[in-house]
């Protein structure tokens, strides 16, 4: 039995990279300090699972930005755009992945995506008929040469052909109709040329991972996969195909006929395709790669429950055909639980981050060969003490929580009264004017209010400082909102850091990091906090300071709340309860948040799903209970108040024409989406759909920099109510504003107000 590992997290223990790309970005280093520190960040890796007797060691998934952003550079297929400024090739990289304003460059960023059901975001390839691909760069043998010098073998990882091309789009320069899976022929033969290079280089086996096997789209390319691996399988060293994320499920009926060395499978996600894997490659010489170590998640394994999998597949087969390994790349957990001094001990006990994750995945492997030394025996123990410790706990739950999710009523996931009567009420209660305009939350985070949350947090100001600090922000903030005229203010979260870890280190049952980061994109990192026990609200979390902007406006204000489904989806959930009673856990927590800011008289309350979309499970198949209890869990947390408090939500990517009756039944009295830059086909769904509440498609794309000239507001607005009636229109940006400055800020939402004038007065 081998052991390997999928990926390591390529962010540095201590945020190297970060630090590295951004100081660069800033004009205050040097292209040799940033590819120094993305060496010295890899050895470190390779050399760390090295030494914890780890077999395949991967090498090549490291990345400055995107590991997809690093394939299509590689590939050959840098869109012109970026290629013709005869840019070095790590300046072109930046370029594609974050955009380039410099001199007489002016390029906005490629597309970004969600990367499966993650909260990592890949760069989307642009594809057409004349991309042409070719053998650009040797990073991927580089690396396997730097590790092979710094005194590690590795196993080189690829993004496999098919999954890089149905992850992609078709460019501008694409033809009506055009299939990225066509340029299939055409990419190929580079995979080849890289893998004979990297057989020449003396690499002994390769990991291409196909991702895309695990979801429906995978069904029909049955024949693709097998004429692509007929030429990868023998071009160079072995071939591990690896699927993770979710099931082969049927796909394993070609997948099984590859001929390469080893297929891997995810076990964390999906245990129950061990049998059918071991059945499937039986009578072949096939070995299997068992992903038993979760590449998701920060529990501590259960070596004696994970011994058993790899045992079943050694009986059945043969130790010289079973491998040891994570259930993905290491990407989404954080380097080192090390690094954590601020964790209670017990709870501590409880978790894995990745380089612990290291050593779990190798003393399974001396474990499966018995090859356990006494020091490993004791480590075994260890972690059946550990996980028993782990199970006593899960028992020992906080029992009212448990009895309150029990008695959910059915009246609790309904408002007292359907929209049209609550919104009679709401206009005597809040009394907006038609197209009434307002934001979606935030308000620019400056330097200050990072500087004076950095302060406080090192202990450099008081609590009553830091306070009247955030108090003299907010009222700034709503003094420019009134001098600007919007209609119903916010209060602009200056006291936020990130929009779920805020919350996650006000509730009972969740634990938060000091250096848990987890790559989301690019540079950008977050803390997503950790769901331990059974979750409820020991107090008010968001009251004082909403009440507190209330009290300086004469204006209405809204309250804001991140949505129990987000904050699930964004946190590292607990295994051993379901999501959807995570999930209500938290709607009711906020549901007593939302009824406790009514009572301080705040009269809208906005409660964000921006990752209800990405939460979806892989296979449609799964879809629907996961809906049921999405939209049960926002409904819960939005219907205790009274038929005069405005609900409101907001989406920030609203691809959801087929959910569109999810987005529906949560009954948000107002929601608002992202539309400025896709067109108008999706608020035809909301007309096909007789979508009845109130709707604020953004007039604004924040995500850029640029003022919309008043103009295109009224245009936009004008287009707008050939969809929607005028009396349910609402006027507002597409997101947050907590990544924009205050100068395009005020511009914008001026030229925003004096286009819900004009409309008033023409429609
Ligand atoms: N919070 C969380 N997940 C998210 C978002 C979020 N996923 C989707 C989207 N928003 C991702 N966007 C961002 C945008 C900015 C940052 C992270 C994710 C960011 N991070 C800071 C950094 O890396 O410097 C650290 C922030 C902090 O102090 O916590 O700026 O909003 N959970
Ligand atoms: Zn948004």
């Amino acid at each position: 039995v081998q052991s390997s590992v999928l990926g390591f997290p390529r962010i540095g223990a201590n945020r190297e990279i970060k630090k590295a790309v951004e100081a660069y970005w800033g004009g205050n280093s040097d292209a040799e300090a940033v590819l120094k520190a993305g060496k010295d960040v890899r050895v470190k890796n390779w050399q760390y699972m090295n030494k914890a007797g780890i077999n395949h060691v991967p090498s090549g998934d490291f990345t400055f930005y995107d590991h997809v952003l690093d394939h299509i550079q590689f590939l050959g297929a840098t869109p012109e755009r970026y290629a013709r400024h005869n840019l070095s090739d790590l300046d072109t990289f930046f370029a594609m992945g974050r955009g380039r304003q410099v001199g007489a460059v002016d390029e906005a960023a490629m597309e970004m995506k969600k990367w499966f059901d993650s909260n990592y975001h890949y760069i989307v390839p642009e594809l057409s008929e004349n991309t042409k691909f070719q053998y650009r760069t040797k990073k991927i043998v580089n690396e396997y040469k730097e590790a092979k010098e710094a005194g590690v073998e590795t196993r080189p990882v690829l993004l496999g052909p098919i999954s890089f091309l149905v992850l992609g789009k078709a460019a501008r320069d694409a033809s009506a109709g055009f299939e990225p899976i066509s340029l299939l022929d055409k990419l190929v033969p580079v995979y080849e040329e890289i893998l004979k290079d990297l057989k020449a280089a003396g690499a002994q086996s390769v990991q291409i991972d196909e991702p895309i096997l695990v979801l429906d789209k995978a069904a029909p390319l049955g024949e693709q996969f097998k004429s692509t691996y007929a030429k990868l399988g023998p071009a160079g060293p072995a071939v591990t195909i690896a699927s993770y994320y979710g099931r082969l499920d049927a796909n394993l009926e070609y997948v099984k006929e590859l001929p390469v060395a080893a297929i891997h499978v995810d076990l964390d996600r999906e245990p129950s395709q061990l049998d059918a894997l071991i059945a499937a490659v039986k009578d072949k010489k096939t070995a299997v790669s068992l992903g038993v170590v979760s590449g998701r998640n920060i529990w501590k394994t259960d070596l004696a429950a994970a011994q058993v999998f790899v045992k079943k597949a050694v009986d059945a087969l043969g130790a010289d055909r079973v491998i040891v390994a994570s259930s993905s790349t290491l990407l989404h957990t954080p380097v080192d639980l090390n690094n954590e001094k601020k964790l209670k001990p017990e709870v501590k006990d409880w978790f894995s981050f990745a380089r612990q994750k290291v050593h779990e995945i190798a003393l399974l492997g001396r474990a499966s060969n018995a090859q356990v030394s006494s020091e490993d025996s004791q480590a075994l123990e260890e972690n059946k003490a550990s996980i028993k410790r782990r199970r006593d706990f899960e028992t020992q739950s906080n029992d009212a929580v448990r009895q309150r999710v029990a008695n959910i009523t059915p009246e609790m996931l309904k408002r007292k009264n359907p929209f049209p009567v609550r919104r009679e009420a709401q206009r005597v209660k809040i009394n907006l004017p038609k197209f009434p305009t307002t934001s979606i939350g935030s308000f620019p985070q400056t330097k200050e209010i990072r500087i004076a949350r950095q302060q406080f947090t090192k202990g450099d100001i008081n609590q009553q400082q830091y306070d009247d600090f955030i108090a003299k922000e907010i009222q700034e903030v709503v003094r420019i909102q009134e001098e600007i005229g919007l209609d119903l203010l916010v209060h602009g979260e200056p006291e936020r850091n990130d929009m779920v870890q805020y919350f996650g280190e006000q509730l009972e049952g969740v634990a938060f990091t000091s250096m848990g980061w987890v790559q989301s994109y690019g540079s950008r990192y977050v803390r997503p906090p950790i769901i331990v026990s059974d979750v409820s609200r020991p107090a008010p979390m968001t009251v004082r300071w909403s009440k507190y902007s209330q009290e300086v406006s004469s204006k209405p204000m809204k309250g804001m709340l991140t949505g129990p489904v987000t904050i699930l989806a964004w946190s590292f959930p607990r295994a051993d309860v379901s999501k959807e009673i995570q999930s209500k856990q938290i709607a009711l927590a906020l549901r007593d948040e939302v009824v406790d800011l009514e009572k301080a008289g705040i009269k809208a309350i906005q409660v964000d799903e921006p990752a209800i979309r990405e939460g979806m499970p892989l296979r449609q198949g799964d879809w629907a209970p996961y809906l049921q209890w999405a939209v049960d869990s926002f409904r819960l947390s939005t219907s205790g108040v009274e038929d005069g408090t405005q609900t409101h939500s907001h989406f920030c990517y609203s691809d959801f024409n087929d959910i569109f009756s999810s987005i529906k039944a949560l009954d948000a009295d107002v929601i608002s989406i992202e539309a400025s830059k896709s067109d108008m086909k999706l608020l035809k769904a909301f007309q096909d759909n007789d979508y009845s509440n109130e709707i604020g498609p953004g007039v604004w794309d924040i995500h850029s920099p640029r003022v919309p000239p008043l103009e295109e507001m009224k245009q936009r607005i004008t287009d707008m109510l050939k969809l929607i009636p005028a009396d349910k229109l609402i006027i507002n940006p597409d997101c947050g504003l907590k990544t924009r400055h205050w100068e395009e800020t005020k511009a914008s939402l001026l030229n925003l107000v004096a286009a819900a004038k004009w409309a008033r007065e023409n429609y």
